[in-house]
């Protein structure tokens, strides 16, 4: 297993879509440990393909206390929503900045497991908010794209600073 590269905020290619995962093989079960691996790593609760340069619908979750129920989500979408909710949201490529961003309160998805299985889970809190967060990094979408402008702006300058001292490309 290996600890991915995590791409960061303004990288323009955390603005890719995500192609549609056809067939179920060892690179596809490869690719589902290593994210993994590298979400536990970084101590998130979720991670998308897009993330770590892989453009393909394939996300991973772990929303639980003692991080040992992941959740692997393949081509998800999203069968039904209600509600509203603001929740503090925060991302591995977005380090160090914290916001409130609305989503849908209840959501059911239908998705795939690794094995290419479909299956259907009913999802609210955390969990809903994690998995609505991870399907729009899969459309190249990232939470500071609801914020003002201003603070988008603010956010970008501050981590265009940090990665020019460590001198790191974003493209
Ligand atoms: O670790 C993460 N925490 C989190 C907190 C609130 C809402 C969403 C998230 S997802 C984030 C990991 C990540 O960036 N996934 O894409
Ligand atoms: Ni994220």
């Amino acid at each position: 297993m290996s600890i991915l590269t995590i791409l960061e905020f303004p990288d323009k290619r955390l603005r890719t879509k995500a192609k549609e995962i056809t067939v179920f093989d060892g690179k596809v079960k490869t690719l589902v440990n290593n994210m993994l691996e590298t979400m536990y790593d970084y101590k998130g609760v979720g991670l998308a393909a897009t993330q770590v340069n892989v453009h393909q619908r394939v996300i991973v979750i772990d929303v639980s206390e003692d991080k040992n129920e992941h959740l692997c989500l393949i081509n998800p979408l999203i069968i039904e929503k209600d509600g509203e909710e603001e929740t503090e949201e925060g991302c591995l490529s977005v380090p160090g900045f914290f916001e409130m961003v609305y989503r849908a309160e209840h959501i059911k998805v239908k998705a795939m497991d690794k094995d290419g299985k479909p299956f259907e889970i009913e999802a609210k809190g955390l969990l809903s908010v994690c998995i609505q967060h991870e399907m729009d990094h899969l459309d190249g979408k990232l939470f500071v794209d609801y914020l003002s402008s201003f603070k988008r702006k603010r956010i970008k300058t501050k981590l265009d600073k940090i990665h020019k001292q460590e001198g790191k490309n974003t493209k």
